[in-house]
């Protein structure tokens, strides 16, 4: 069976979200957040103390993008994933991992500079800056969304979960208020997929139930 090292809401969501949409069984491991320190032991499965971490069988994953690939060409063929074949292959990847290294990564420093950091250590301005920046990166599927549902392939793939936890994370942020239109309304179609809500549901059942807060963290904006 897949097991699925998570905190609530963060980057371990992209394959939550994926494990619901191909309805393969799983077991989900919740730790508080950050890992590295207040979940010691989870060290000794991901050095680097980040989550996601997926076990299936010998395999082992710590990338939330590359983990959805993986689902996705490995359950999901045709549907989720787009084949090497497909005219929209080189656009998936790229979308995959757009909603990664471009969409998330400056809201990491909204996150951290804002939230995290206390006291002289927290630097609104920067906070802003990369709030902006990553508006001005996301700005740019506008044309692409006011013409199609989805990202490509003409459905949903894994490429969408990608880019969607990107607008999670925004959501969270208090950054989706700023969202244009087509955007806004994308982000809308994502969240109502039975799969996405099942996820929400699961990862906040399994932190009741093995007694994780619910919340990523107190300063930021629940679901
Ligand atoms: N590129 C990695 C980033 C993983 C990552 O940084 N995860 C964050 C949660 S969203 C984390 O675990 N941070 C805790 C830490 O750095 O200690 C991915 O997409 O999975």
């Amino acid at each position: 069976m897949i097991t699925l090292h998570h905190c609530v809401s963060a980057r371990s969501f992209r394959p939550l979200w994926m494990l619901e949409e191909i309805g393969v069984a799983y077991e989900l491991k919740m730790m508080p957040f950050p890992p590295r320190a207040l979940a010691r032991p989870y060290l000794e499965i991901n050095p680097l103390g980040t989550v996601p971490a997926m076990f299936d069988g010998t395999v082992r994953m710590t990338e939330s993008s590359a983990i959805c690939q993986y689902l996705a060409a490995r359950f999901s063929p045709g549907k989720l994933d787009v084949g090497i074949d497909e005219p929209a292959f080189g656009a998936y990847l790229n979308y995959l991992h757009f909603g990664e290294a471009t969409l998330t990564f400056p809201q990491t420093l909204v996150l951290r500079y804002l939230h995290f950091e206390t006291g002289e250590r927290r630097q609104p301005q920067v906070a802003h800056d990369y709030g902006k920046w990553f508006l001005a990166r996301l700005r740019t599927l506008e044309p692409l969304l006011s013409e199609q549902a989805f990202l490509c392939a003409d459905r949903f793939t894994a490429a969408d979960v990608s880019v969607g936890y990107a607008l999670l994370l925004a959501r969270h942020l208090g950054l989706d208020q700023q969202f244009t239109p087509s955007v806004r309304a994308y982000w809308e179609r994502l969240q109502a997929r039975p799969a996405y809500r099942r996820a929400m549901v699961a990862q906040n059942g399994a932190a009741i139930s093995q007694g994780v807060p619910t919340i990523a963290s107190p300063d930021i904006r629940p679901e």
